[in-house]
């Protein structure tokens, strides 16, 4: 039903800030869902852009170049190219990777301002701000630091404590200090312009609470609900900032758009220029009833994405609204929420590097594994597991098996497809039913489901083959092993169609191998998109299991950079269960020299000892020793020497007492217990 409204689709996937390296938890959140959604409709032949770019200003990109003494300008022009390079390698295909420091952003995003400006809807108001007086300037929020009331954190920053998550207004730190000059700063009354939330409330409540409660995911019209429900304030739009889009009015001298006034704009911005550089007319992107918009983002984007870029762009006037925001929930990383500061998290880059060859792999688990409708948990176990269990064994086992079984009995040749009967009814009705099933999924947002669905025709294929056994039918029947063969290499060429929004690198290798490019969903279901006679490439093993090694590897890494609470210390071997001074006393341990040392007859690990005490009173033992000491380079050593332990015979040899060794926890290897230095005949050890 929403498909005949909507002659094409703008897709977005959230401008990532342009200072850091963005984590794999942020590509199941919004990139890797997006990417899948607009292949499966280019697929489809629909209209459609994918629109995104970095998102360049904002006090935290200030603050951090302030840090690394550098410039904003500097940071960002390195994170985004980083960040375009890690996208196309992890097969991200945007239409448009813009950056919201161009110029035809900046003057996007000041008509914006001009416009609601201009049609009263921005208002003005002062308030309280603190101000450095050293450093004659306004400080945002993030540029103050002090004592969280709340924890005690002195380290708080003016609008949260990252210690215990409080968000926070400057005005509540104690003693709070500028971080550009450490000084106290003072407050100061500065004027600012307000959007006011508020006024939009009810038209929010129609067009959120009433409209979308059935499309929207609970999870996103929950938190719309909650904000709604609790009362909209105003919102400043303007921030007193050196880094942004200027204000554009003249008694605005030295202030900057709030980030998120500018950044939703960032997609207006990048559509604008994506459309002129094929000289196409971007207003009907935005303006056209008939498109329809749909924002990817991680959750702690909605409000936004749902309320205030909506409320915007109504204000405005002639944009069209989002038809559905899929935001998902997080993605947390062995037991713990990621986070590049605190060094819990696989950077795409840094995944990238480690697993060379391997966009797909990666794909595929983010994908089977997504936070669609709850946070889910990235483990590098799982990802090894669900790789080697279910890429290479299903999916890759059938396409190789297929390709293998060509070239053994069809010198790789697709053979003639024959009649079909009984044993094709189950794989035909997966090759029908399959294709539609994963596209409702695809269009509802479902990904976890449309992979494990199209991941179904897979196990079709290999069960098809296992029920049919070419590799038998060949000794008597070659006619029906040709249209076996023919049959799961249809199945095949389905798949390579099929997989792609998912996994594009794999797709466009199996097509290249079997010679079927620029196949189309809409033949899917088809057993003729491979000719007869077609020769196949020699297949290369799709998916290279992922040894145990490499996922170590990883472990160890996360954990070199910081362990989630450090388990203390524990030696190698446990220590033994306590014994009682008493019990101490009672062994009877002494310093003793060996006299003499020979091998015991027939016992390669035995030497047999004779120990001097003192006072010439001697001892033998027999000791476990002849592995580690050759007999005639001990004589003379000094040893520790457990005098009160019941004799016992060894070898017929009466061992009285027994030698004390340390034996090294890693290697085994045995080592004497001497004093340093050397103390006289029988001392005691106490
Ligand atoms: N840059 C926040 C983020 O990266 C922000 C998104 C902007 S989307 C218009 O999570
Ligand atoms: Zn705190």
């Amino acid at each position: 039903m929403a498909e005949k409204k909507f002659a094409r689709t703008l897709v977005t996937a959230a401008l990532p800030y342009a200072n850091g390296p963005k984590h794999i938890g942020h590509l199941a959140g919004a990139y890797l869902p997006a990417d899948i959604y607009v292949r499966h409709k280019r697929l489809k032949d629909e209209e459609v852009a994918f629109i995104c770019g970095s998102d360049e200003h904002g006090a935290a990109i200030t603050i951090q170049a302030i840090k690394e003494k550098t410039t904003p300008r500097a940071i960002v022009d390195q994170y985004h190219e980083l960040l375009k390079t890690c996208f196309h390698e992890l097969g991200i295909e945007f239409d448009i990777y813009h950056r919201t420091s161009e110029p035809i952003h900046h003057e996007t995003a000041q008509d914006f301002f001009t416009t609601l400006y201009n049609k009263g809807w921005l208002r003005e108001d002062f308030s309280e701000q603190y101000f450095d007086e050293e450093a004659g300037v306004f400080l945002a929020d993030r540029y103050i630091k002090g004592t969280c009331p709340v924890c005690g954190n002195p380290d708080a920053y003016g609008d949260q404590c990252e210690k215990c998550g409080s968000s926070l207004s400057p005005k509540e730190l104690i003693r709070p200090h500028s971080t550009l000059s450490g000084s106290q700063p003072v407050l100061k009354p500065t004027k600012h312009w307000y959007l006011p939330l508020n006024e939009f409330e009810p038209w929010l409540r129609d067009w959120i609470l009433k409209t979308h409660e059935k499309d929207w995911k609970p999870t996103v019209y929950g938190q719309c609900k909650s904000w709604i429900d609790s009362g909209l304030q105003p919102r400043a739009v303007t921030r007193d900032l050196d880094w942004g889009v200027q204000v554009p009015l003249e008694e605005a001298k030295g202030k900057v758009l709030y980030v998120w006034f500018d950044a939703p704009i960032g997609y207006i911005s990048a559509t604008r220029q994506w459309a002129k550089d094929r000289g196409e007319d971007w207003e009907k992107w935005w303006k056209s009833e008939d498109t329809r918009l749909i924002h990817f983002i991680g959750k702690d984007n909605i409000v936004f994405h749902c309320i205030i870029f909506p409320a915007m762009l109504k204000a405005y006037g002639g944009f069209i609204l989002p038809d559905n925001v899929p935001a998902n929930e997080f993605l947390n990383l062995e037991g713990d929420k990621m986070s590049t500061s605190r060094a819990w998290s696989v950077e795409m880059q840094q995944y990238l590097a480690d697993f060379p060859g391997k966009p797909d792999a990666l794909r595929y688990y983010l994908c089977s594994n997504m936070p669609e409708n709850k946070d889910a948990e990235f483990t590098w176990r799982d990802f090894q597991a669900r790789y080697n269990n279910e890429l290479a064994d299903i999916l890759g086992n059938f396409v190789n098996r297929a390709a293998v079984l060509t070239h053994k009995f069809c010198e790789g040749k697709v053979p003639a497809a024959g009649e079909s009967g009984e044993s094709e009814k189950e794989i035909l009705e997966a090759l029908r039913n399959i294709p539609r099933q994963v596209s409702e999924h695809l269009e509802q947002f479902r990904f976890k489901a449309a992979l494990a669905e199209a991941m179904n025709l897979a196990r079709a294929g290999n069960k098809y083959m296992a029920d049919t056994e070419p590799w038998k039918t060949v000794k008597t029947d070659t006619a029906r092993t040709h249209t076996i063969l023919n049959l799961s290499l249809q199945v095949v060429a389905n798949l390579s169609v099929l997989m792609e929004p998912f996994l594009p690198f794999t797709a466009k290798k199996i097509q290249q191998l079997i010679h079927t490019e620029e196949i189309k969903w809409k033949e899917l279901g088809s057993t003729q998109l491979i000719p007869e006679g077609t020769q196949l490439e020699v297949f290369p093993i799709l998916f290279q299991k992922i040894e145990d090694s490499m996922i170590e590897n990883q472990l160890e890494k996360l954990h070199g950079q910081q362990k989630p609470e450090a388990a203390p210390a524990q030696p190698v071997i446990p220590i033994k269960p306590d014994i009682s001074f008493e019990q101490f006393q009672a062994m009877d341990i002494r310093v003793a020299t060996i006299l003499e040392a020979e091998k015991v007859q027939g016992a390669d690990k035995l030497l047999k000892l004779k120990l001097d005490l003192g006072n010439g009173y001697h001892r033998t033992v027999v000791s476990g020793i002849a592995l580690h000491y050759e007999p005639e380079n001990i004589i003379g050593q000094q040893v520790s020497y457990l005098a009160n332990l019941q004799p016992r015979k060894l070898r017929g040899i009466v061992s009285e007492g027994m030698i004390l060794m340390a034996e090294d926890p890693e290697t085994g290897a045995l080592r004497f217990v001497s004093p340093l230095p050397k103390a006289g005949e029988g001392a005691t050890i106490k």
